[in-house]
């Protein structure tokens, strides 16, 4: 006879951000069917004993960089990400991720964004996945024309609701008037606008200062980026975004002073949504000198944009952002470099070489160690971002979650429920509800049932040979990683193969996206002619 369902898990300390309860959870075709206190075993072809263990949503990593080209160094220095869709994918299953959000990055000679999508989605097409997944557009050339043109049919035939802006570097930086083209079209459209705030001129001034200086290895990638580079550019993208009544979201916030330039925004009414990420709750200056010597090139490791924050002062801040709703979403930023390549972190000496007219060419992979060795390299040639897919969910359970830094609730807000809201993924993502939710589950070992351990990057499941956090104790790891009611990962085996994953088609923000009327007619603030008819 037919089971009634295909799976089914008991014994779960059930978790979503509306709170704890004990339910037993009924899978069927990949959807949750049933959620109630006791369902009979004998109706399943296959059970867990979850054996008092959280039972939650899976992640939605809302910000991962896979199988992207990276243009962004000063002649156009080619970092390629490691990990494609299938190992990028693996990662964030091995982690408890079940969606993810990558980047489809429009380069400055790419007239079409459409294009750009298209070629995007084949090598994901290609590849396969384990997780399902989605894509935001990175948007460098803003021609009214094509985004008149072809923002609606992002939106219609692909489900891209969101875009992603720099403020910084050279090949993608967008002026003020830039900024705000884009903004008033995502407005129209009620797409997602996301921000990368830094101060591009800024840095690159300060570059320049370092350079004569005579101060460049990777420790001076912090030193030419202090926190007020970021939260002029947040302020400034405020006040365009607030002139123009366009709510925004900052990825990637690392600084305190950022996060209160945000909260002022938000206290006066205006929808601002920010995102922060693990680097910057546990990183510090400090590991820009970790490895023997401030002058060692192997610090190259911990360099992404914006740098964490100079002491543990600003990761204190940005915990409290994670409690009082300053931050909507926690990402993982994973952005993977290796270091020993000719395509990652070894940029840095490889290209540094090559300005001073002293390249060692051809250079071959066996060499690379060698190389790296005894140099120092140059901060502004070194690819910016460090991996992290993986590591988001168990990172956040150990030090905000089981610390009481943040609540059960607001753990699966933050790096689940919030994300696929603001996203428009909600509630097929993000959500248990019965009859509508896809089976996309992460359950976690009982308390103390999991020695604890040191991670090391050998327990990684990414394409990247090192991990940030290497050597930090963690107690708890994702037990089981279900994906529409597949089971992925169990008990740290991969149970599945890179067909799992499919493309989303989303929908639009489903948080709040209008300011009140009050803000929405402050004449000191607002154009409030603007959309006058
Ligand atoms: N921005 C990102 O979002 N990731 C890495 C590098 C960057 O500048
Ligand atoms: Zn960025
Ligand atoms: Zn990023």
């Amino acid at each position: 006879m037919a089971k009634q369902f295909d799976l089914i898990i008991k014994n779960g300390a059930v978790l979503t951000s509306d709170g704890v309860g004990r339910y037993e959870i009924g899978i069927k075709d990949g959807k949750i069917i049933q959620l109630s206190p006791s369902i009979d075993s004998g109706l399943a072809k296959e059970v867990i004993d979850a054996e008092g263990g959280y039972v939650m949503p899976g992640g939605v990593d809302a910000h991962v960089h896979i199988a992207q080209d990276f243009t962004s160094g000063p002649k156009g220095v080619m970092g390629k990400c490691a990990d494609d869709f299938l190992t990028g994918s693996r990662s964030a299953v091995c982690g408890g991720t079940t969606t993810i959000i990558a980047f489809a990055q429009q380069n400055r000679s790419d007239e079409s964004l459409l294009k750009v999508v298209q070629n995007y989605h084949a090598l994901s097409e290609k590849s396969g996945a384990y997780c399902d997944y989605g894509f935001h557009v990175i948007i460098t050339r803003p021609e009214v024309q094509m985004l008149e043109k072809e923002l609606p049919k992002l939106i219609e035939d692909w489900g891209i609701t969101s875009c992603k802006l720099f403020m910084t570097y050279s090949s993608m930086q967008l002026s003020d008037n830039q900024l705000l083209d884009v903004m008033y079209e995502t407005r129209k459209r009620f797409m997602t606008t996301m921000i990368h705030a830094e101060n591009g001129d800024l840095i690159s001034w300060l570059t320049n200062k370092l350079e004569q200086r005579g101060l460049v290895e990777p420790f001076y990638h912090a030193i030419s980026r202090p926190p007020v580079v970021e939260m002029e550019a947040t302020h400034r993208a405020i006040v365009l975004a607030e002139m123009i009544q366009n709510p925004v979201l900052f990825v990637h916030v690392g600084s305190a002073s950022a996060a209160q330039i945000i909260r002022n925004a938000q206290t006066r009414g205006f929808p601002i949504y920010a995102e922060t990420c693990p680097q910057y709750l546990h990183l510090t200056w400090d590991d820009l000198k970790r490895f023997h010597s401030p002058k060692c090139f192997e610090n190259s490791k911990m360099i992404c944009s914006p740098p964490p924050g100079p002491d543990d002062s600003d990761q204190e801040a940005l915990w409290a952002g994670l409690r009082n709703g300053t931050f909507t979403i926690y990402s993982s930023d994973h952005c993977p470099f290796r270091y020993k390549d000719v395509h990652g972190k070894a940029l840095g000496v490889l290209q540094h070489e090559q300005s001073l007219g002293s390249a060692r060419c051809p250079v071959d992979q066996e060499h690379l160690s060698e190389i790296l060795d005894d140099k120092t390299g140059h901060f502004k040639y070194v690819p910016n971002g460090c991996p992290g897919v993986e590591t988001r969910l168990p990172l956040l359970f150990e030090y905000g979650l089981k610390t009481g830094r943040v609540s059960p609730e607001r753990y699966v807000d933050l790096v689940s429920t919030a994300p696929a809201k603001l996203y428009g993924l909600y509630p097929i993502k993000g959500a248990l509800i019965p009859g509508i939710s896809d089976a996309d589950l992460v359950i976690w070992y009982p308390n103390d049932a999991l020695p604890s351990f040191k991670l090391t990057n050998a327990n990684l499941h990414h394409n990247v040979d090192y991990t940030p956090y290497e050597g930090m104790e963690f107690g708890n790891w994702p037990r089981y990683t279900i994906v529409r009611g597949q089971i992925v990962w169990a008990e740290g085996e991969l149970r599945a193969s890179a067909s799992v994953g499919k493309y989303l088609k989303r929908g639009t923000n489903q948080l709040a996206t209008r300011p009140t009327n009050s803000i929405a007619s402050d004449k000191r603030r607002v154009a409030t002619w603007l959309y006058k008819a």
